[in-house]
C-alpha cells in the first residue's frame, strides 16, 4: 500500500474490503476512537489556555490522583463511543467498574478498554502523553455484559493502538496485520498514513527504565541494566544509551520508531503488586503492537499476551522491545530461577 495521502478511513475501508480483516462494526469503532483522540489532542494542545491543566479533586480506583485531563479524556472516549451501536461495554483505567452501553442505544459485539491519558505526570510539563486502547469481541453466546467478559488474554485482541500527543499527534494501530502509523493533518482534520509495516530492529543499544528504582529490582533486571551500564568495557562489549520519558506511549513510540527496550519491572516497594502498569489498558495493547512489529514482550516469566487476566485493574511487570534484548532478559530470568 502506498503511503501517499492514504487517510485512516481509506486504510480501514481497504482492510475491510480486501482482507476481510475488519468487519464494518470494527471499522466504525476504530473511526470513532480516532475521532475521540482528535478531540483529546485539541484539549491537550490548548493546555493552560483551555483551563485543562492541573489536578482534579479525585482519585481513581487505584488510589492515584486524577488530573483534569485524565477525566476529560475519559469522558470524551465514553461519549464518543456509547451511541454508535458498535460496542457492548467499555472499561477504563480511570473508572472503578465497566461502563455498559446504556439501554437507550443499540448494543454491538465489541468491548473497548483504554487508558484515556497515559503519562499523567507529564501533562502539566508539556511532555508527550497519549491514549492507549484495546478491543476485544464479546465472548460467544454471552447475553448480558459482565466484568468477566473483559478478562480475556491479549491474544484475543482484535485491534489495539495508541494516539500520542507530542510535537505531532500520531495514531498507531494494529488489527493483526502489522503496525501502521497515521499523523494528524490539522488543516484537513484527518489522520494520514505516514508509515506502514513498522518494524523494530532486533538489536539495540538503547534502554528505557526508571533507574531511580534500581535498588528495588529483582536480580535478573539488575544484571541486565548493570551490563548495559558497563558499556564497551563490560560483557556486552558496546556502549548503551538510556532514555526514559515516563509516558509509556512515548517510550513505546520511540521503540517502534528506532528500536530499544522498555521495562517497568516488578519491584520490592509493593511486593504484592505484580508491577506498576496495567495489563488490560497498557501492557496488552502495547505488547501486541510490539509483537506485530517484530519485537517481543514478556513479564520475565511468560509472554504478556498469554496471561489470563483475573481482574480488571490487574497490574503486570513489563519488558518489551527489540527481540534479541528482550530474549536476553528472559534468559537471565530463567537462569536465576534455575540457580
Ligand atoms: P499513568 O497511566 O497513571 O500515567 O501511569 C503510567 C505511567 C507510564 O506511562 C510510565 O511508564 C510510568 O507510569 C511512569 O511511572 P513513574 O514515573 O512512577 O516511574
Ligand atoms: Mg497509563
Amino acid at each position: 500500500m502506498s503511503s501517499s495521502r492514504i487517510s485512516l478511513t481509506r486504510y480501514l475501508v481497504e482492510q475491510q474490503r480486501h482482507d476481510q480483516r475488519i468487519p464494518a462494526q470494527l471499522r466504525l469503532l476504530l473511526e470513532v476512537v480516532a475521532r475521540a483522540c482528535k478531540h483529546i489532542s485539541h484539549a491537550v494542545n490548548k493546555g493552560a489556555l483551555g483551563g485543562v491543566l492541573g489536578t482534579a479533586e479525585s482519585e481513581n480506583v487505584q488510589g492515584e490522583v486524577q488530573k483534569k485531563l485524565d477525566i476529560i479524556a475519559n469522558e470524551v472516549l465514553i461519549e464518543a463511543n456509547e451511541w454508535g451501536g458498535h460496542l457492548a461495554a467499555m472499561a477504563s483505567e480511570e473508572m472503578d467498574t465497566i461502563h455498559i452501553v446504556p439501554n437507550r442505544y443499540p448494543k454491538g459485539e465489541y468491548l473497548l478498554m483504554f487508558d484515556p491519558l497515559d503519562g499523567s505526570s507529564n501533562i502539566d510539563v508539556n511532555v508527550s502523553i497519549g491514549t492507549i486502547f484495546s478491543v476485544f469481541k464479546m465472548p460467544e453466546g454471552d447475553r448480558g455484559v459482565e466484568e468477566q467478559d473483559f478478562l480475556q488474554p491479549g491474544t484475543k485482541q482484535v485491534a489495539a493502538g495508541y494516539c500520542i500527543y507530542g510535537p505531532q499527534t500520531t495514531l498507531v494501530l494494529t488489527v493483526g496485520d502489522g503496525v501502521a502509523m497515521f499523523t494528524l493533518d490539522r488543516e484537513m482534520g484527518s489522520f494520514v498514513l505516514t508509515q506502514d509495516d513498522v518494524r523494530i530492529p532486533e538489536d539495540t543499544k538503547e534502554f528505557a527504565v526508571n533507574m531511580s528504582n534500581m535498588r528495588h529490582w529483582d536480580e535478573p533486571v539488575k544484571r541486565y541494566v548493570d551490563e548495559c551500564l558497563q558499556g564497551k568495557e563490560g560483557v556486552r562489549g558496546k556502549d548503551f544509551n538510556m532514555r526514559w520519558i515516563a509516558s509509556m506511549v512515548a517510550d513505546v513510540h520511540r521503540i517502534l520508531t528506532r528500536g530499544g527496550v522498555f521495562m517497568y519491572p516488578w519491584d520490592k516497594r509493593e511486593p504484592e503488586k505484580a508491577g506498576k502498569l496495567r495489563l488490560l489498558y497498557e501492557a496488552n495493547p502495547m505488547s501486541w503492537l510490539i509483537e506485530q512489529a517484530g519485537g517481543a514482550a514478556h513479564n520475565g516469566q511468560q509472554r504478556i499476551l498469554d496471561i489470563a487476566p483475573t481482574g480488571l485493574h490487574q497490574r503486570v511487570s513489563v519488558i518489551l522491545g527489540s527481540k534479541n534484548e528482550v530474549d536476553r532478559i528472559l534468559q537471565y530470568h530463567q537462569e536465576a530461577a534455575q540457580s
